[in-house]
């Protein structure tokens, strides 16, 4: 594609880049986004019913054998040129703040560092109990349990009807009303309060570039929509600035 000449200018000039990612940055890493359908057995399944607490408390072998499935396929994903291209773009601007939405943990697979990771981490063990990280689990059960209180262990991901992390929250909030360009790739823009990150950032005067094969509830606000797929776009927008 052929990349508008202001959208370059915004990057080029840009102070503080704040970049959302979702799952269609990791989709050409062959990771499936939330709204592909899913595939195998998990077919007749809808991810916003598994990613809840109700879901968990309902059926907690379920639920693990679907993060199972999901931690295999992060595991054996690499990183896009979607993901190096973000690692590029760090370097040229004079401050980046990334935040996904992913839990598949590639950009920092990529090399990004400082990733917020505003729904959690697929590879993290949290007790369900008391809300800590465990990292000495023995895995091979349905259910793992705790070391220190025997209660089940659940993935170290945010479900719906959660509240988002406080640090992570804190940082994005705060980077969002400071940026002066908000790059927002592969999201459909739908599930909040994610979503409502470019509006802080619009409503402070950043630029809004819009990364998407389709059309999203952003964006009709951005300045810029770019169509087409990350890992392609991304690289061509780089090549496009004086690194
Ligand atoms: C909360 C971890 C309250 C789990 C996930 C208003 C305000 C606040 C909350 C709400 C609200 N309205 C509704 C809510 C509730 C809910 C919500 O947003 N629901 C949606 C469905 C309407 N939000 C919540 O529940 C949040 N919690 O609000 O708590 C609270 C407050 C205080 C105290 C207690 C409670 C928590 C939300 C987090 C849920 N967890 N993930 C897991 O992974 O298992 S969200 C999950 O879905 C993913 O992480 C991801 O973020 C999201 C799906 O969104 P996308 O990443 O955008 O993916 P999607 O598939 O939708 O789209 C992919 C896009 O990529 C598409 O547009 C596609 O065109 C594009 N694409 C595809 N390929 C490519 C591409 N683009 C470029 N290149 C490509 N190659």
């Amino acid at each position: 594609m052929s990349i508008p000449r202001g959208a370059i200018s915004a990057v080029r000039d840009a102070q503080h880049v704040f970049v959302l990612t979702g799952s269609g940055v990791s989709a050409e890493s062959g990771v499936p986004t939330f709204r592909d359908a899913q595939s195998g057995l998990w077919a007749k399944y809808d991810p916003l019913q598994l990613a809840t607490p109700d879901a968990f408390l309902n059926d907690p072998a379920l639920v693990w054998r679907w993060y199972r499935w999901r931690r295999e396929l992060a595991a054996r994903a690499t990183p896009n040129p979607g993901h190096l291209a973000l690692v590029r773009l760090a370097r040229f601007v004079p401050q980046l703040t990334l935040v996904t939405q992913n839990v598949d943990g590639l950009h920092q697979k990529a090399g990004s560092r400082d990733v917020v990771e505003f729904h959690g981490n697929l590879f993290e063990n949290r007790c369900l109990n008391e809300n800590v990280i465990v990292t000495d689990a023995a895995e091979c059960v349905d259910v793992p349990l705790c070391p220190d209180c025997g209660g089940p262990l659940r993935p170290g991901v945010v479900w719906f009807g959660e509240a988002i992390p406080a640090k992570p929250l804190e940082t994005a909030i705060a980077a969002s009303s400071q940026c002066d360009l908000f790059l927002s790739v592969g999201t459909s823009s739908a599930v909040w309060p994610a979503a409502g990150l470019a509006d802080s950032a619009a409503s402070n005067g950043a630029s809004i570039i819009e990364i998407n094969l389709e059309a999203t509830p952003l964006t009709s606000d951005s300045h810029y929509n770019l169509v087409g797929k990350s890992g392609e776009v991304l690289p061509e927008l780089l090549d496009c600035l004086p690194l």
